[in-house]
């Protein structure tokens, strides 16, 4: 049978930490639902929604030109493990960078397998190249006019100008 796997996160905006992430997921399932949710602790969007969806979708093509991984991009409001369900995943993906993540990943793990004992979660640890990337910082750094083309795919750049 076909493995479905959900990626959630706030991809405001899309990191090349998130993208190899994505990049490693493939390896794991057959389809991958890329979904772009809300985060109640982040208040000071960069992209709007739709515009965080049509950059994944334009920065997926060429991943899914080198890999037999199905992609999905989808955008949800409630509970991510609602929204895995209705997408027919598994497992649930979530990157690791340091012990930040890790505690906080934990909690949700944990809170997320009493909700739902049906998902499994699966961490995937940050590659070193991309493990100092946070989608918050690269936030900063543009809402400050700073240079961020060393953290995030290039389509983000033009979707900010
Ligand atoms: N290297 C590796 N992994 C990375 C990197 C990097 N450089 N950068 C980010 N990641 C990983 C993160 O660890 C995370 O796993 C994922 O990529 C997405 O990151 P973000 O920052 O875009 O998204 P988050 O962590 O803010 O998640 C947002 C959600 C919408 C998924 C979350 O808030 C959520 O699930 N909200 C819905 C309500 C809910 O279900 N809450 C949980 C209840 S327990």
């Amino acid at each position: 049978s076909k493995l479905v796997g959900f990626y959630p996160g706030s991809f405001d905006p899309l990191t090349n930490g998130h993208l190899d992430v994505i990049e490693r997921a493939c390896k794991l399932v057959d389809t991958l639902v890329v979904a772009v949710g809300v985060n109640p602790g982040k208040k000071t969007p960069l992209f709007a929604h739709a515009d965080r969806l049509l950059i994944l979708e334009q920065a997926l093509g060429p991943v899914g030109r080198r890999t037999d991984t199905e992609f999905k991009i989808v955008d949800f409001a409630g509970l991510m493990v609602n929204a895995a369900r209705e997408n027919g995943a598994t497992l649930i993906i979530r990157g690791l960078r340091d012990t930040t993540d890790y505690n906080y990943e934990m909690q949700m793990v944990g809170m997320n397998a009493q909700m739902a004992p049906d998902l499994q979660t699966v961490f995937l640890p940050s590659s070193p190249p991309v493990r100092h990337i946070s989608a918050t910082l690269v936030r900063q750094i543009a809402e400050m006019g700073g240079d961020i083309s060393a953290f995030v795919p290039q389509i983000v750049l033009k979707a900010l100008k």
